[in-house]
């Protein structure tokens, strides 16, 4: 008779793949945000998330999917997301591991190269096999708004509410984006360049077309988000520097990004409903 773990090993062995079209699908969902929602209620809802991660039991997922999360200040934001995104990524049936990459200090934001350690601290626990880039603020809409990766990037953001769900503009790759594993490390990830608000979604979307790949995007009705309302955040003014910035992607790509990612890791918290990467940059205005 073998013991606990060996059964659990064998019994996951022995699942099917799950269907490439979950049954737990609702479609359109109606979001209530309630303004005395705690971090207790959200984790006493969520019993089968540990340490930020689940895994469906009926199937094998299809995928594994690890969604980073660049958070400075957002703690309410922080708290709607968990509460909508875990039910939400359950229902499509997948392996996940919600990652927070939190940037210490007061020194300017940079929304692009904490994404670059998220990518580079969750490998370290997980061969993921695609990376969900997310906006702490932006809530989906609609859970046919698959969370996975295919063989070209995703954009899964079509629309907001605050902009009547319309594309903000052609080319546009900000707020949420799905890439694998693979297509993020040919590009070199995000540039580390970008302090402040601005660019860096371009950026990307450059390197993305330098390497002959095309962004695809969910239908309009499918690709809705709500995003929560908030001002320009202090530490996070508009970056002047940005149409410089983008002039010269073709020239730098190669040594700008995940291969000059440097940071000072303070710390590792595998919190119940997330993992919470603590980081410090030492450049940067
Ligand atoms: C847009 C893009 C966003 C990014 C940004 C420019 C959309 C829907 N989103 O967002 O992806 O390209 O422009 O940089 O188009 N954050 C913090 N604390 C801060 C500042 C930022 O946590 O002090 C994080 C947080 O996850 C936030 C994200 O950075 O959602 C983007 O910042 P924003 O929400 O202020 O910018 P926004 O809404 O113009
Ligand atoms: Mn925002």
């Amino acid at each position: 008779k073998g013991t606990v773990t060996e059964e659990a090993s064998v019994k996951k062995a022995n699942l099917n793949n799950c269907s490439s079209v979950s049954p737990h699908l609702k479609g359109q969902n109606k979001l209530v945000f309630k303004p005395d929602l705690t971090l207790e209620e959200v984790q006493a809802e969520n019993p089968e998330v540990h340490r930020g991660r689940y895994h469906p039991e009926e199937c094998r997922a299809l995928q594994r999917v690890a969604i980073l999360i660049p958070h400075r200040h957002r703690e309410k934001h922080l708290l709607y997301l968990l509460e909508h995104l875990h039910p939400f990524l359950q229902r499509q049936q997948l392996e996940y591991g919600i990652y927070v990459i939190h940037q210490a200090g007061s020194k300017k934001f940079n929304r692009a190269k904490l994404l670059n350690v998220g990518y580079l601290e969750a490998l370290k626990d997980e061969i993921w096999d695609c990376f969900i880039f997310h906006d702490v603020d932006l809530v989906p809409e609609n859970d046919l708004n698959l969370y996975k990766c295919e063989d070209q990037p995703r954009h899964l953001v079509v629309g907001r509410n605050s902009t009547g769900y319309r594309l903000r503009y052609s080319g546009y790759f900000g707020g949420v984006t799905a890439l694998s594993r693979e297509q993020f490390f040919k590009v070199n990830g995000f540039s580390n360049n970008y302090w402040g608000w601005g660019g860096e979604d371009d950026d990307l979307r450059l390197r993305v077309e330098l390497h002959r790949m095309k962004i695809t995007r969910p239908l309009p009705e499918v690709g809705k988000y709500t995003m929560i309302f908030h001002k320009r955040d202090q530490g996070n003014e508009v970056n002047v520097e940005r149409m410089k910035l983008l002039h010269q992607v073709s020239r730098v790509w190669r040594t700008d990004g995940l291969s000059s990612c440097d940071y000072k890791l303070l710390s590792v918290d595998y919190n119940p409903l997330y993992v919470n990467i603590t980081v410090d940059f030492w450049s940067g205005p």
